[in-house]
């Protein structure tokens, strides 16, 4: 498997680590915009340092409750630090984003992907998206952020996602975004309880269906927390466990925060699956 980005092209035979790199105003400096752009390129090509195949650069808070930005300042945002981070490493920059004028923004700044938690159902976002020949990421999330936590319900959430996906593959495809350029994701936290949480992993192999690469995103969530009783900051073991069984069941790019532990992580496991019969 290969995923086709405008500038390079990505081997998939083996899973690989997309590095998470968030703009978000530092609350805890009065440096302005300059810092948090600074934090982000530094944070960046730290990532690749440690081994990242791709960076994921996004300015707009998805998490449950968190209040919306608008299009200027996720623009103002997530710009300047693609433009910087396509400049100094040669890795493809992947931009989270839903908003068709941020997609335009962040491809002009050298994007070659976009990751969209709303798998692109806003409206011009799926225009957007193919007429900049970017890879795009289709999450599944059920509800809106703002309260897709407050009450998650499934008929069975592993052939639920798997419709969605399957629907907006179609939509992508109908759009004419190249089937080399697609990326499925049946989205951990977004709109799911713990237990839909850990029914999708133990799942995940149905997603293979689908036919394109699959992306999970477990680092650090709450699944983790709920089952450890851990706060953010000690959930790195219990996300390298998920990490090694989605690894497992087939995903090819893992989204995380902490790319060297998980890269060995993946490395152990590559090895197991590619050891020849003696
Ligand atoms: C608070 C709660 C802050 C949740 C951040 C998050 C995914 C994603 C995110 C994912 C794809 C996080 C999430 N998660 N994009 N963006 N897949 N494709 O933990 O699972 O990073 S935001």
């Amino acid at each position: 498997m290969r995923l086709e980005f405008s500038a390079a092209s990505l081997d998939l035979n083996d899973p690989v680590v997309m590095g998470i790199v968030n703009v978000t105003p530092d609350s805890f400096s009065d440096g302005g915009q300059f810092d948090s752009f600074q934090a982000a390129v530094d944070h960046g090509l730290g990532l690749v340092a440690e081994g990242a195949s791709i960076l994921d650069v996004g300015g707009e808070s998805t998490r449950p409750g968190a209040s919306a930005v608008t299009v200027e300042e996720e623009i103002a945002r997530v710009v300047p630090v693609i433009r910087e981070l396509t400049r100094q490493s040669s890795v493809p920059v992947s931009a989270d984003t839903s908003k068709p004028e941020v997609i335009e923004a962040a491809v002009a700044a050298g994007a070659t992907m976009v990751n969209d938690v709303r798998a692109l159902r806003q409206q011009g976002a799926l225009e957007a998206a193919a007429s900049a020949g970017v890879v795009v990421c289709l999450m599944h999330m059920q509800g809106q952020p703002r309260t897709m936590q407050a009450a998650p319900d499934y008929r069975d959430v592993v052939e639920d996602v798997y419709g969605f996906l399957a629907e907006r593959i179609e939509a992508c495809l109908s759009a004419g975004i190249d089937e080399s350029r697609i990326v499925v994701d049946p989205g951990f936290g977004f709109g799911k309880t713990l237990e839909h949480n850990l029914l999708l992993l133990q799942g995940l192999e149905r997603f293979l269906d689908l036919g394109m690469p699959l992306l999970v995103g477990v680092s650090r969530k709450s699944m983790i927390g709920a089952v450890l009783d851990k706060p953010v900051a000690d959930r790195l073991w219990g996300s390298l466990a998920l990490a090694v069984m989605a690894a497992e069941r087939g995903a090819r790019i893992l989204r995380v925060h902490d790319v060297a532990a998980t890269l060995d992580a993946l490395k152990m496991v590559a090895a197991v699956e590619n050891v020849g019969p003696q």
